[in-house]
C-alpha cells in the first residue's frame, strides 16, 4: 500500500496548541515544535488545502542579503537551514544556490545596494558589487546599453541566492510534521478565536471547537482578518503581489536577477520556465486574479532589461497576498494582551524565503514562553516604541 504523505483525521476537541494556517510558515512552525521541543499534540488548520496561499504563489527565490543587522541575521538563519533541509526532510526540494543579482539603474540605487554590500560583508555574507561588464560576463543576454529608459549602472552579487521548489517545501514540512504526530486538517476554516479571561482558549472552526492552551496565527495575508477576531489591530495592508510562468525554453539564465527600479525579476526554473514577478499591486484588495495590466507591464519593463524575451509565451499568471508592514519586516511575537495568543505575520513580499527560521524560532518562542534573541527585534510594540526594523530598501519589489 501506498503511504500518504500525510493523513485525514477526525478533528479533536482538544489540542494543546492549534496553528491557524497551512503554508510553510505554519507547517515549519509545527515541525519544529515536534522535533525540537518534543511538543506534537498539535492540528494545523488550513482553510483550503496546504500551500494554497504565498507559499504556493511566490516566485521561490532564496537570499539573505537584507539591509538591517536583524534582518541580515534571520534571513541567514533560513538560508543555513534551507541548506540542509532536503537532507533533514528526506525530500528533494531542488534547491539551486545559482546567485542572486539585485540590479541598480541610478545613483541613489547603487548608494543603497553598497551599503547592503557593506553591511552584508560586516556579517559575514557573501554579498558584493558588480559594474556593467562584469554583469555581463554572468548574464550575456542582458542589455547594458543606454538604450534602455534606465541603463544598468551596477548590481550587488549575492552567491549563495537561488530559487527552490516551493511546493515541495511545503510537502516535506507537512511529512515532516505529520510523521511526527502533528495534525494536518484541511479544508478547516477558523470562524472565531475564544478567549476568556484574557486567554486564548480556543477556535470555533467550520468543523467544530476546539480547546486549546496556545493559537498561533501564521495567515499572511489573512493576518489583519485572524487578528480582528480578537480585537488587535497591527498594521497590516494587504496587497497581492503578481507573477506569472512561460513555457519552457532551453537553460538560458542561470542567475536569478532582480530589479527593485523595473519593480521585475525573472528566474528559470530546472524544467526551462521562467517564473517571473512583479512589485505589490499599488492599492490594498484580497483579490487573487492577476490582471493583463500586470502582464503588459512586466512585460514592457523585462524587454527593457532582456530583448531576447520578446517572443516568450506565457503559459499562467497568477496573484497572492501580502501583508505588508510599514518597516518592511515581520511581526512575529506573543500578543500581550492575550496569553496564549501569538502573530506571525507582515511577511510581505518576502516570506517564503524566511520560512524555516520563521518555524524555528516561533516554535522556540511558544515551547519556552520566551521570545529567542534572533526574533525580538519583530515584536509587534517596536512600532509603539520606534524601534523600526527598516527592510524597505533590501524588498527587492516591494513597492
Ligand atoms: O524579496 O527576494 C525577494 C523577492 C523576490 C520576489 C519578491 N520578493
Amino acid at each position: 500500500m501506498t503511504q500518504r504523505m500525510w493523513q485525514n483525521h477526525d478533528l479533536k476537541k482538544n489540542y494543546e496548541v492549534v496553528i491557524i494556517g497551512g503554508g510553510a510558515h505554519g507547517l515549519a512552525t509545527a515541525f519544529y515544535l515536534a522535533k525540537n521541543h518534543g511538543i506534537t499534540d498539535v492540528a494545523v488548520l488550513e482553510q483550503k488545502f496546504i500551500g494554497y496561499g504565498g507559499s504556493g504563489r511566490n516566485t521561490a527565490i532564496l537570499r539573505s542579503n537584507y539591509r538591517t543587522e536583524e534582518g541580515i541575521k534571520f534571513y541567514d538563519q533560513s538560508l543555513d537551514l534551507y541548506e540542509n533541509l532536503a537532507g533533514e526532510l528526506d525530500f528533494n526540494l531542488m534547491f539551486s544556490q545559482q546567485g542572486h543579482f539585485t540590479l541598480g539603474h541610478s545613483t541613489a540605487s547603487i548608494s543603497g545596494l553598497v551599503t547592503r554590500a557593506e553591511n552584508n560583508k560586516a556579517l559575514g555574507i557573501d554579498s558584493f558589487m558588480l559594474d556593467p561588464k562584469e554583469i555581463k560576463k554572468m548574464l550575456p543576454e542582458i542589455d547594458i546599453t543606454d538604450h534602455p529608459r534606465f541603463p544598468v549602472h551596477g548590481a550587488l552579487y549575492h552567491p549563495p541566492g537561488g530559487i527552490i521548489r516551493h511546493d515541495a517545501v511545503v510537502w516535506a514540512y507537512a511529512r515532516g510534521a505529520d510523521r511526527k504526530g502533528v495534525q494536518i486538517h484541511q479544508m478547516t476554516e477558523v470562524q472565531d478565536i475564544l478567549v476568556e479571561n484574557g486567554k486564548a482558549t480556543g477556535v470555533v472552526t467550520n468543523r467544530g471547537t476546539i480547546n486549546c492552551n496556545t493559537v498561533i496565527s501564521v495567515v499572511a495575508g489573512w493576518s489583519s482578518e485572524v487578528c480582528k477576531k480578537v480585537n488587535v489591530k497591527l498594521p497590516f495592508v494587504t496587497h497581492p503581489l503578481q507573477a506569472l510562468v512561460t513555457q519552457s525554453y532551453k537553460p538560458w539564465l542561470h542567475h536569478v536577477v532582480v530589479s527593485g527600479t523595473l519593480h521585475i525579476y525573472l528566474s528559470q526554473t530546472d524544467r526551462g520556465e521562467l517564473v517571473c514577478g512583479n512589485g505589490i499591486d499599488t492599492y490594498p484588495h484580497y483579490g487573487m486574479r492577476s490582471t493583463l495590466g500586470f502582464l503588459e507591464s512586466y512585460s514592457a519593463h523585462v524587454l527593457e532589461l532582456f530583448p531576447v524575451l520578446h517572443n516568450v509565451a506565457v503559459q499562467r499568471q497568477w496573484a497572492g497576498l501580502c501583508d505588508m508592514t510599514p518597516d518592511y519586516s515581520p511581526i512575529i511575537s506573543p500578543i500581550d494582551e492575550i496569553d496564549g495568543f501569538y502573530v506571525n505575520g507582515g511577511w510581505g513580499t518576502y516570506g517564503f524565503k524566511a520560512s524555516p527560521a520563521s518555524g524555528y524560532n516561533t516554535a522556540q518562542m511558544v515551547a519556552n514562553g520566551k521570545t529567542p534573541e534572533m526574533i525580538e527585534p519583530f515584536r509587534y510594540n517596536r512600532f509603539a516604541e520606534n524601534r523600526l526594523v527598516g527592510e524597505k530598501a533590501a524588498a527587492s519589489v516591494g513597492s
